[in-house]
């Protein structure tokens, strides 16, 4: 399987995951640091999933996203400075300083935004995804959400209607055995996820989240089934995010997870896999990876230095942008 993915294809998704984990990494330091104060979900441990699922899409497509966002919009091409001020909230920001780090969006990159309603992303997804049908549009919108927010009844709502009229939309699950500090099994009489799938007549898949190539590639197919009019997939992808559910800590220091489940889930770290593959296939010499480092440490300290520099939104603009006067469209 691992064979079919060029070194010039999986250097890409090399580049988007470490760019992810970066950038991560740079604003946990930042919350610790109380630079950045709004609640900030990161995606470090997760990022073989948003890359590999996003490298299938094309400009048109849409992402619709959840709280833990930044890598779907890194790997969808989201502007990087945009983000950053937008953990700010500052004018400048992704949501013009609306939303914070749970709401960036950019809608010309097929970026809608994220919804705070745990599993509200699926009917919005399934909404568009009826939408491009409606408009003769080839697009698909994929949707990225949790363990946690199949415990919603939206969500077999949403597999339900997408099925019924065979929906360009993809399912994408991030089971990272979590939500919040409650893990899967407390929560979910039926842990296989994937199985869920099968009650609405879809196709539904369980794989491994941390592999990117796997990643890519199952995706790559259900994308492709769903844009010739096949319908949807759930795919469930198995991670893990290495931080607590908020904020920088691991939360091992306060009793919700044991260092060992942690350290089992680093050594599986999907960043180090793609790196270990991409050096086997000779596509990543020691000094290229330095080079890309430092041009994404440089990107990353180009976008604090904009968002620091921004300024606030106005008061007098407070209640501008957050409500949709007249006709939509
Ligand atoms: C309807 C609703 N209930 C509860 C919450 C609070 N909440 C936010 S994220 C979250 C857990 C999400 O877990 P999961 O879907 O597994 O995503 P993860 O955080 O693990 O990425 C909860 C309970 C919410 N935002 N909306
Ligand atoms: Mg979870």
């Amino acid at each position: 399987m691992v064979n079919n993915t060029s070194p010039e294809g999986l250097r890409k998704l090399y580049t988007t995951m470490l760019t992810i984990r970066r950038l991560e990494e740079r604003l946990g330091e930042l919350v610790e640091q109380r630079e950045i104060q709004c609640p900030t979900h990161l995606y470090i441990g997760q990022e073989a999933v948003a890359a590999g699922v996003c490298a299938n899409l094309k400009p048109t497509d849409w992402v619709f996203s959840n709280h833990r966002n930044h890598g779907h919009y890194i790997a969808k091409g989201g502007d990087l400075k945009a983000l950053v001020a937008e953990c700010y909230v500052k004018s400048t920001g992704a949501s013009r300083g609306r939303g914070g780090s749970m709401h960036p969006a950019q809608p010309e990159m097929g970026l809608p935004g994220s919804p705070a309603i745990l599993s509200g992303s699926l009917p919005l997804a399934v909404g568009a995804a009826l939408a491009f049908r409606l408009q003769g549009k080839d697009s698909v919108a994929v949707v990225f959400f949790g363990d946690g927010a199949t415990n919603e009844g939206v969500f077999y709502e949403s597999l339900n209607l997408a099925s019924l009229k065979k929906l360009p939309v993809v399912f994408i699950c991030e089971n990272n055995l979590y939500a919040t500090h409650m893990p899967v099994g407390a929560c979910l009489a039926n842990t296989e996820l994937y199985r869920k799938a099968a009650a609405f007549c879809i196709p539904g898949l369980r794989i491994d989240g941390n592999n990117v190539v796997e990643v890519y590639k199952e995706s790559g197919k259900a994308i492709a089934a769903a844009r010739r009019g096949r319908g949807p997939t759930l795919l469930e992808c198995m991670t893990y995010r290495w931080r607590g559910h908020v904020g920088p800590s691991t939360d091992v220091d306060r009793g919700l997870r044991s260092q060992a489940e942690l350290d089992a889930w680093m050594a599986r770290c999907p960043v180090d896999a793609a790196e270990r593959l991409l050096k086997e296939k000779g596509g990543l010499t020691d000094a290229e990876k330095a080079a890309i480092e430092e041009n994404i440490a440089a990107e990353i300290e180009a976008a604090v230095t904009f968002a620091r520099r921004s300024p606030y939104p106005d008061d007098k603009e407070l209640l501008t942008d957050v409500f949709k006067e007249g006709k939509c469209r």
